[in-house]
């Protein structure tokens, strides 16, 4: 996909509105909001690259139920500061979350400028999403965010024909992170440009209408429903538009186990572990994965290089 700046209305994009989406099971008047959700997902307008792209039974009609915000704030990954789940709850409070601005720029932008968050917030709109989450690790939760389209954010930037992907850079501040050095400099992550583009694809600055907290990435940080969490940068204080993909920390630390693309397969395990099936946190036993995390109808189509195994590590 290239981005015409003719076709870009930063008026438009401005425009101060909030988007209140199904923030609960009983609505469900959002055609979005129903496909994001997996709900009334007919067989016959799948477009599936795998036969097995269909809702499961158990789905078909399912709302999601939300993890409880206190599970979802302290069984957390978050390596600058700690590697156990409940080390970031426990040390994150030291990370000062404002003032907080972000650098968007890169080769791809016509338009590059740091922004202030309490302007990329006030100028966009914020909205409601209740996604399922999947860890890499092979644990899920559900989780209801809030926050703005990383399209929004991109369109500000002016993005030209060199804008291939998307690059982001997190904080790495040893003053304030115990851990920070454990990657060797800033935890990175990349998105093509058409997935940075994806409606589903959101810039979270809160969870159950909260601001986020920082052992959950605050004040802004990166959200991709049908890839693994690993994905989701948290504290993010660069975006660039790139012509180049970039190398992620998690592919740049184990190539084999961990690639770019990183969209939730459950037919391709981990070269450790099953993917087939995840561990629910708060629940008993383990439920199916499901291909795209769920999402296959939404992004599917932007992975037409079915045998390409270099799409899920
Ligand atoms: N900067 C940074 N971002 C990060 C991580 C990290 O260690 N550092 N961990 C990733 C991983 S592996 C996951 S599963 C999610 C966890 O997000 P959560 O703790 O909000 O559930 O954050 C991702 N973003
Ligand atoms: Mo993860």
């Amino acid at each position: 996909m290239s981005i015409k700046s003719s076709a870009i209305t930063p008026e438009k994009v401005y425009k101060r509105r909030r988007v209140l989406m199904a923030a609960g099971a009983g609505v469900l008047g959002v055609p979005l909001i129903n496909k994001a959700y997996g709900l009334f997902q007919d067989k016959q307008e799948v477009e599936a690259p795998f036969p097995q792209v269909v809702s499961l039974p158990g789905e078909k009609n399912q709302p999601l139920i939300p993890t409880p915000y206190e599970t979802i704030t302290t069984y957390n990954n978050y390596y600058e500061f700690g590697v156990g789940k409940d080390d970031p709850s426990k040390a994150a409070k030291t990370l000062t979350t404002s003032p907080w601005s972000v650098d968007i720029g890169g080769e791809g932008s016509d338009k590059p400028g740091r922004y202030d968050i309490a302007d990329i917030k006030g100028e966009s709109a914020i909205e409601n999403h209740i996604y399922r989450f999947r860890c890499v690790e092979a644990w899920s939760m559900v989780i209801p965010w809030n926050g703005i389209k990383l399209s929004d954010v991109i369109k500000f930037a002016l993005p030209n024909s060199k804008a291939k992907y998307v690059r982001f850079t997190t904080i790495n501040d040893p003053q304030q992170m115990p851990n920070a050095g454990w990657a060797g400099g800033p935890y990175v992550e990349g998105l093509t440009i058409e997935e940075a583009m994806n409606p589903l694809t959101l810039l979270s600055t809160g969870i159950y209408d909260k601001p986020l907290e920082q052992q959950n990435g605050a004040p802004i940080r990166l959200v991709v429903p049908w890839k693994y969490g690993f994905k989701y940068a948290k504290s993010i204080v660069k975006i660039e538009l790139v012509e180049k993909m970039p190398k992620n920390t998690w592919w740049l630390q184990n190539k084999r186990e961990y690639g770019f693309y990183a969209n939730v397969n459950p037919q391709f395990s981990h070269p450790r572990w099953t993917q087939a099936t995840e561990r629910v946190i708060g629940e008993l036993g383990r439920k199916p994965t499901l291909l795209y995390n769920g999402y296959a109808q939404e992004v599917a189509h932007l992975y037409p290089d079915l045998d390409n195994r270099l799409y899920f590590y």
